[in-house]
């Protein structure tokens, strides 16, 4: 008999779990996480001890129900132009059909972005027999809007490549801007109407602080690092993301999708383990974030297990942040 899910407790026990993506389809709670794997590989600044290889897809009926693992919904030896790291993935509806966007190295070793599609959001998932032209990086995240335009956020640096992409071109040895500089921000592009590829330019988003001066890359506690997440509230969207180095989730604001967008504060605290990754839903009548941390695992990195806690918006429209160790004590 399967546990009722819990917040702040791991939503499944019997594989490690990352970078949850969660969305509602079919009136059910649907998580699409990264399926991280017990292996000896050694941790290094580019992130090569996570070598994930496929992917499950978790669901649960209500925020309380036990949470459901389909199985395998998507495998590395199934895509035709990756080669190894199945990171972050986001899903979407649209056209009838639900889309798995992913990241994985193709057969160079350079991230790009794939896309699967399916009957059923619990998958399998078929993926296309190339990536989506011109992307890179990783980390996809995808809003379909309410009038059905669809945009792909992305980007994530060190591991994740990002920096070797600010000329437009790959270049290996590139570094990221000086601390004085503006930070990298992460890449939006509209998707076309099939969902395969991008209709127009990948832009970078700006990410400004309250004077309208662009975060800078030495702004460690605010600058963009990677898992960028979208969602809309009240009529404005909120980008949320990972600080990497300082181990927050933040927030910024706009009108707009494509930004600016105007940095506003903290979400998440620190969790155990160096990554933190998230994702912000509306379920029923209240809103949830669902986050990592490496407690299954006794905080090994790559080993890492998905969980979730409620949100909570002030009346000006800011989130309350969450210490979800906190939470724990009270
Ligand atoms: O899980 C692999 C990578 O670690 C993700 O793509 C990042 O967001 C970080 O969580």
């Amino acid at each position: 008999m399967k546990k009722n899910s819990k917040p702040n407790e791991p939503l499944v026990e019997h594989i490690y779990t990352a970078d949850p993506s969660a969305h509602v389809f079919e009136g059910k709670l649907y998580i699409y996480p990264s399926h991280d794997l017990d292996h000896d590989n050694l941790s290094t600044h580019d992130g090569d001890h996570y070598a994930m290889e496929d992917y499950h897809v978790l669901s649960m009926e209500d925020i309380d129900s036990p949470c459901i693992d389909y199985g395998e919904a998507l495998h590395v030896k199934d895509i035709p132009w990756a080669s190894r790291q199945l990171w972050a993935p986001d899903a979407a509806f649209k056209n009838n059909t639900y889309y798995l966007f992913f990241p994985a190295r193709d057969k160079e070793d350079i991230f790009r972005i794939g896309v699967a599609t399916s009957a059923s959001p619990a998958g399998p998932f078929t993926p296309m027999d190339s990536c989506i032209p011109g992307s890179f990086s990783i980390d996809p995240a995808v809003l379909v809007d309410e009038d059905e335009r669809a945009y792909l956020f992305f980007g994530g640096l060190w591991g994740g490549q990002l920096e070797k992409w600010q000329t437009g071109t790959f270049l290996p040895e590139a570094d990221g801007p000086a601390e004085t500089e503006p930070a990298i921000g992460p890449r939006v592009a509209e998707l076309s109407e099939d969902m395969l590829s991008f209709k127009g330019k990948v832009q970078e988003l700006q990410i400004l602080d309250e004077n309208g001066s662009p975060i800078l890359a030495g702004d460690e506690d605010r600058r963009f690092f990677e898992g960028p997440w979208v969602h809309k509230f009240n009529g404005n969207y909120y980008l949320s993301y990972s600080t990497g180095t300082t181990h927050c989730i933040v927030y910024a604001m706009s009108k707009h999708p494509m930004g600016p967008y105007t940095f506003k504060g903290r979400i998440l605290s620190p969790v155990s383990g160096w990554t933190t990754h998230h994702s912000i839903v509306q379920f029923k009548d209240k809103w949830y974030l669902f986050y990592h941390d490496s407690s299954l695992s006794g905080g090994i990195d790559h080993k890492r297990c998905v969980k979730y806690t409620e949100l909570t918006y002030n009346e000006d429209g800011s989130i309350q942040p969450v210490d979800p160790y906190e939470t724990d004590k009270k």
